[in-house]
């Protein structure tokens, strides 16, 4: 009898086992690991202002390519860039570090080593790590080599040094030289026979400049720029050679976008990571013939339109290719607009009622809101729900956020994990974080901005941009006042203290000493 009831209870388990075994078997078949790993897009836009899209209140520019994303995911009206120009904001935002950490994290000129170390985490880094290919195509401006780069052999220590498998990149502006496109560390074209060389001193012999040759211009300078006359445009920097491998700028919109579509073809079968760089809205605007006048605003709202067009693009290749789905979508810019950045282009003549930084103060370069506080959303079709969320995100949160979507456990001290948030499930964001310009930071905490004093014009004539230099402290409550029309010091004096305390509990206490913009 007592056999008998083993004998069984043996079966019994044996049998358990087998359908046990069955269905992990089946579960394994079903959803292999590699699926569940979205593709991951990052798309950066230059200089392109809280104001500028439909999906953000523009009324006179017409941006229906990013409005359809935008209003089809998450848009966050209190995103932000770590900082209010490039070079800072896009450390920050790979690294997930704040820039004010590094002090080479400044607008760099083109001839700048790189600024991330190679031994630092990045975003590419740790998706690799997750079984991504990782891929950056357009503006680079993160610096390139260790100090005299030849650029007629393999550039690096580059994007791949820091993660990247692929990169076509331009290395650091569109109005600074070098004026070529760089793959993989080799630049695109280059005649042997017809080295490139660099230097932002001093002229090479006999070479053309801006200044000196005004005869040669297609777009005029109004400020810096009078460098190297490249394709009629005068740049920063010098340049002499590498003929054949310049670009052509009322191209690189088409240039770039081939790119990122071949790039995305190339692998689709695998999980993916690309950072698609625009070089759009910033100088010089070199809008495709097919969108010249397409926005009425002169160059600067045309390239604006083009850049719209570009991700239209870019969306209908991942639509084709069935990835649409599978594919989470971030867009953002770098830093706030600004308008006249260096060249006569009828950017200011032709703005008419349109606002770049729509209700914001400020601008690029500038510690007030529209510095850095810019259009800001995910898209993923099928897995985030249509939503407008008022929490505070920063660009920085990216690195933490998207480590904890491919199950990293990876994350840094500055940036936090959102993702809840950037996938519509939480309404919380951060509670406090420092905003940089032109290496002066400033703090935003709650529904506040706080901004210490900083010595310095407090417009930049230039540009023509308030950059929030003043003799005291600043603090504007931005849930009532938008716009920081009213300073609340004197109203206010318990709410400064505890922001400067606040602030200075991550930031330590800072040496103001005079931090003149320099535009060159
Ligand atoms: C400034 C340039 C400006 C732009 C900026 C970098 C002058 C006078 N101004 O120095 O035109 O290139 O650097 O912009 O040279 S950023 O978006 O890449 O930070
Ligand atoms: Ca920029």
């Amino acid at each position: 009898m007592k056999k008998y009831i083993n004998f069984e209870l043996i079966i019994f388990l044996v049998l358990l086992l087998f359908v046990a075994s069955c269905k992990n078997e089946n579960e394994i078949a079903e959803v292999p690991e590699e699926n569940t790993k979205p593709n991951i897009v990052i798309i950066y836009a230059d200089d392109l202002g809280y104001g500028e899209m439909g999906a953000y209140g523009a009324t006179e520019l017409k941006t229906p390519n990013l409005d359809k994303l935008a209003n089809a995911g998450m848009r966050f009206t209190n995103g932000y860039a770590s900082s209010a120009t490039c070079t800072p904001s896009r450390y920050a935002l790979l690294t997930g570090e704040y820039p004010w950490r590094n002090k080479r994290a400044k607008i760099l000129p083109g001839t700048a080593p790189l600024i991330i170390d190679t031994a630092q985490p990045t975003i590419p880094k740790m998706l690799k790590k997750q079984g991504y290919h990782t891929g950056i195509v357009g503006k680079w401006h993160l610096g390139l080599g260790s100090g005299n780069v030849n650029w007629n052999e393999r550039i690096k220590p580059g994007p791949d040094e820091v993660g990247f498998d692929y990169s076509h990149i331009l290395a650091a502006t569109q109005d600074r030289v070098p004026t070529v496109y760089i793959e993989n560390g080799h630049v695109v074209n280059l005649d042997p026979n017809d080295p490139i060389e660099i230097n932002y001193k001093e002229n090479f012999e006999g070479e053309p400049t801006g200044l000196n040759n005004p005869e040669m211009l297609n777009m005029k300078w109004h400020h810096g720029h009078n460098n190297s006359i490249v394709n009629g445009i005068p740049r920063i920097g010098f340049m002499k050679g590498g003929e054949t491998a310049r670009w052509i700028d009322e191209d690189m919109a088409d240039y770039f976008l081939a790119e990122a579509q071949a790039y995305v073809k190339r692998h689709k079968d695998e999980p993916f990571f690309l950072f698609y760089t625009l070089q759009q809205p910033h100088v010089p605007r070199t809008p495709h013939a097919r969108f010249v006048g397409s926005s009425g605003m002169g160059p600067r709202g045309d390239v604006i339109v083009e850049a719209d067009w570009m991700i239209g693009e870019f969306v209908k290749t991942l639509e084709s290719e069935g990835l649409l789905d599978k594919t989470l979508i971030v867009f953002s810019s770098d830093n706030g607009p600004v308008v006249n950045d260096g060249y006569y282009d009828d950017s200011e003549e032709k703005l008419g009622n349109h606002k770049p930084a729509g209700a914001l103060r400020g601008g690029k370069y500038s510690l007030f809101e529209a510095g850095t506080r810019v259009p800001f959303f995910t898209f993923w079709k099928d897995n985030i729900k249509p939503g407008v969320s008022d929490a505070m995100v920063s660009q920085l949160d990216l690195f933490s956020s998207l480590a904890a979507l491919v199950s990293s456990d990876e994350s840094t001290i500055d940036s936090q994990d959102l993702l809840d948030l950037f996938l519509g499930k939480s309404n919380i964001g951060r509670d406090e974080m420092i905003i940089e310009a032109t290496s002066r930071t400033a703090f935003r905490k709650g529904d506040w901005a706080m901004i210490p004093p900083y010595k310095g014009p407090a417009v930049n004539r230039q540009v023509n941009i308030e950059l929030a230099n003043a003799d005291d402290y600043q603090l504007y409550n931005l849930k009532e006042d938008i716009s920081q029309q009213n300073n609340l010091i004197k109203s206010n004096p318990e709410k400064l203290q505890e922001m400067i305390l606040a602030y200075e509990a991550i930031r330590g206490s800072v040496n103001r000493k005079t931090q003149a913009l320099e535009l060159k």
